[in-house]
């Protein structure tokens, strides 16, 4: 596939890639290779699929412990919200988030970056928020930084410290952002630990006035935003976001169009996630059409955390985004590749363009469309990680 085509998918019949020093060097049909690269090194991979390494977005991937005990308690009649109002939910992750160690956490995420990372995943976004303290806050990010170290893929971390509001600030929620939250900010930000600032606005978590100061914070200190918003109620929170210029809004179940309508004005991106929406058992789907409508990015995530969206596939995610909100296969791809890149501000990745990164997976496949089209079945043949293969 190359990014610069005008086909579907920008697909390119019996393409060349050349890779050199880590980036794409030259990409086209065989027939026109240049002289100079005629004698490179051939990998054939015949009439293998050749996509972009894929990029999860919007990850929670560093939490303790789990929360099987409330998929079973759902199970029988318990709702999300009312798990969460009587102290479990979010804050039992805290718990067990606290509870374990920095070595604890970080095996317990490589096994689902591990995951992501056989299903051709090369950069992926992680996030704080299970610790709601400013010691577990710093764990979970310097957590997230060592993924880098452990493993072939790239980290992107956002300080989600206004998630919920821990037990020992319960009903002072103006408090916990004052006191604990925008001090953690500008700490770990002083670490070098903070790529962006996310939040979770809602009901059961921050109100806009509350993550409008921890915006301001980090407008001051110059990070990007981006929001949870509009997953289980619409309290405004897309426009919000688009007022601070976020990277992205995500979940946006109950965004309506002047939301769309400030996003696209403000290039926010729409970050989709089936993942949430199957598990939680939502009915309203995401505005997808207008979405589609007024020309907003949209990417596409697992959203893997404990609680509400316990996935760590991609493809899954790409298949559901499809089946249960009508999205394109073409438009699930994009949601991880170009669109997902620019979701996250990077634009070193995520489309195969001479200049970007030599991040690129090879499938077993031979149309883009049956990424999103399987079950269960990983498709991945190999994975090129900085011009290497993996
Ligand atoms: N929305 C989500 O989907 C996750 N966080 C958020 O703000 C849920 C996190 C959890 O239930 O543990
Ligand atoms: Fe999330």
């Amino acid at each position: 596939m190359d990014g610069s085509s005008t086909k579907p998918y920008g697909l390119l019949d019996k393409g060349v890639v050349v890779v050199d020093s880590g980036m794409i060097k030259w990409i086209g049909v065989s027939a026109e290779i240049p002289r100079d690269y005629e004698d490179c090194p051939v990998h054939n991979f015949e009439t293998q699929l050749v996509t972009p390494a894929l990029i999860d977005c919007h990850t929670h991937v560093v939490s303790g412990g789990n929360r099987a005990r409330e998929f079973e308690m759902r199970l029988i009649g318990a709702s999300y919200e009312e798990i969460s109002r009587a102290g479990g939910g979010i804050n039992s992750t805290v718990q067990a988030t606290r509870k374990s160690s920095e070595d604890e956490l970080l095996k317990d995420a490589l096994t689902r970056v591990d995951a992501m990372i056989a299903e051709g995943v090369s950069l992926i976004e992680v996030k704080s928020g299970y610790g709601l303290d400013e010691t577990t806050e710093l764990k979970i990010l310097r957590v997230a930084r060592l993924i880098e170290q452990k493993r072939q893929i790239r980290v992107k971390t956002s300080f989600l410290g206004a998630h919920a509001i821990p037990p020992e600030f319960k009903d002072a929620a103006d408090a916990y952002i004052d006191e604990v939250c925008i001090p953690t900010l500008r700490l770990a930000h002083a670490q070098g630990l903070v790529d962006c600032v996310d939040a979770f606005c809602e009901g059961i978590a921050f109100l806009p006035d509350q993550i409008a100061r921890v915006f301001n914070v980090a407008k001051e200190l110059g990070i990007p935003v981006k929001l949870h918003a509009e997953q289980l109620s619409n309290l405004g929170g897309a426009k919000l976001a688009a007022s601070y210029g976020a990277l992205s809004a995500d979940h946006i179940e109950y965004l309506d169009e002047e939301s769309a309508v400030a996003m696209a004005t403000s290039h926010t991106s729409a970050v989709i996630l089936p993942g949430a929406f199957y598990t939680l058992r939502e009915t309203q789907a995401p505005p997808i059409e207008t979405l589609r409508k007024h020309g907003v990015n949209m990417a596409v995530a697992t959203d893997c955390n404990p609680g509400s969206s316990p996935i760590s596939s991609i493809l899954l995610s790409m298949n559901m985004a499809c089946t249960l909100f009508r999205m394109t296969p073409e438009e699930a791809l994009a949601g991880t590749t170009r669109n997902a890149a620019q979701a996250l501000g990077v634009s070193d990745t995520g489309t195969l363009v001479v200049g970007k990164r030599a991040d690129i997976a090879i499938w077993n496949a031979k149309h883009p469309a049956e990424l999103s089209y399987r079950i269960g079945f990983n498709a991945l043949k190999k994975r090129l990680f900085g011009g290497k293969f993996v």
